[in-house]
């Protein structure tokens, strides 16, 4: 499967061959063949962070659903994840958001940890807290750096402290973030992270702040198999999520468009 990425440009090589030979059938196999491809890629997400931060709830945000939905994660005001717990999208079963068990408790290792998760099964970690960044967090992110995985920080609840902010008088917005964000950053380099981003996010009103970011950076950061399904699968909540899901479709409509060619191509029997 880590060969996919290259396979397109070869396979739409392969295909162009096929036409060329005045061979449609074989073209009409091998553009199927990459569809079941493409249904079979998998993405796993894992959504970490202590207890509380917000996990659950940005595991329904990213899938589209509220937390009262049908198939939603669990989400309240006590503990309430202690098991890895797969959250598949509705409509695209590979793809899945792994609910963590909370980190940061006395006890916590974060290469135990890792291990207790089995973290070869990620493609990626997301790191939520809805407070400042703590030791418990950079030695999760270095660990999982050294096993050669990807993570991003996300700061959650960004609503609640603009709310908050409001009541001064010399609310700004703007400023606030700035703050929010800087002390977040000024806290992981402290504690040894060097240049570290940080996405703002509220999982109540998710077309705010940073969650667009966080969207874009995680689908460039993907092999492209991957990204298509991650574009696809991701909930319709902003203009430019929709644009580049159209993107992604535009791409594979000539093999549609060769597909349905194909049924009025069949000879028919005398
Ligand atoms: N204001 C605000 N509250 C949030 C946000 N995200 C989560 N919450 C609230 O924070 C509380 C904890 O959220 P959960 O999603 O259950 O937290 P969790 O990290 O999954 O917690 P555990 O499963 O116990 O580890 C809930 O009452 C949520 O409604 C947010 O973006 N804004
Ligand atoms: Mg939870």
């Amino acid at each position: 499967m880590d060969d996919f990425y290259f396979v397109e440009h070869a396979e739409i090589e392969d295909i162009k061959m096929s036409l060329a030979n005045e061979d449609l059938p074989s073209a009409v196999d091998k553009i199927k063949d990459y569809f079941a491809q493409l249904d079979s890629v998998e993405l796993n997400i894992a959504v970490t962070g202590e207890s509380g931060s917000g996990k659950s709830t940005f595991i329904n945000a990213f899938r589209g659903l509220g937390d009262e939905d049908e198939g939603s994660a669990a989400t309240g005001v006590v503990e309430t994840t202690t098991e890895p717990a797969a959250y598949p999208y509705p409509k695209f079963p590979n793809v899945k958001l792994w609910d963590l068990p909370g980190i940061g408790t006395p006890r916590f290792k974060a290469d135990e940890y890792l291990k207790q998760v089995q973290f070869e099964q990620y493609d990626f970690f997301i790191i939520i807290t809805s407070e400042r960044f703590r030791e418990c967090h950079v030695n999760l992110a270095a660990e999982i750096d050294k096993m050669k995985k990807k993570f991003y920080f996300i700061r959650s609840k960004i609503d609640s402290n603009i709310e908050a902010e409001k009541r001064k008088k010399t609310f700004n917005e703007q400023q606030t973030l700035d703050l929010i964000r800087n002390n977040c950053i000024k806290g992981l380099e402290e504690i040894g992270l060097k240049s570290p981003s940080v996405f703002l996010i509220s999982c109540f009103e998710l077309s705010l702040y940073d969650f667009n970011h966080l969207e874009k950076t995680i689908e460039q950061e993907l092999p492209q198999h991957k990204r298509d399904v991650l574009i696809l699968a991701l909930p319709n909540i902003s203009l430019e999520i929709n644009e580049r899901k159209k993107k992604s479709l535009q791409k594979n409509i000539w093999k549609l468009a060769l597909l349905s060619a194909s049924v009025a191509a069949v000879p028919i029997p005398s």
